[in-house]
């Protein structure tokens, strides 16, 4: 799974895969995953800016271990990848953690279920 967190400060139209979050319509652009499945996820930041992004639901490590986490800075124009296990069905919302970007639109749906 891959998502794009994009827009900027000139349009203030933070999103991703450059679309904005619609609270009427917060399926729209969700991302499926599988229960029991080892998630892959890779986030990559096409903005100028960096974003504490973070996870609900779940807790994933770093590509080659580390502590476990629900929240990581990504720096401009950088990518993170992370792991976890698809073991909590439901619609779980990921955003940038500053609050006025995940208000804007910097927001999605990972879901599955049991
Ligand atoms: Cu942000």
């Amino acid at each position: 799974m891959a998502i794009t967190l994009t827009g900027g400060m000139a349009e203030y139209d933070w999103g991703i895969d450059g679309r904005r979050f619609d609270m009427n319509q917060p399926l729209d652009g969700a991302h499926e995953i599988r229960e029991g499945e080892r998630v892959r996820f890779t986030i990559t930041n096409d903005t100028e800016m960096w974003h504490p992004f973070h996870l609900h639901g779940h807790t994933y490590q770093h590509e080659g271990g580390g502590p476990r986490k629900d929240t990581s800075i990504i720096l401009p124009k950088q990518a993170l990848t992370v792991d976890f296990d698809a073991d909590n069905p439901g619609l779980w919302v990921a955003h940038c953690h500053n609050i006025y970007h995940a208000e804007t639109g910097m927001t999605t749906v990972i879901g599955y279920r049991a």
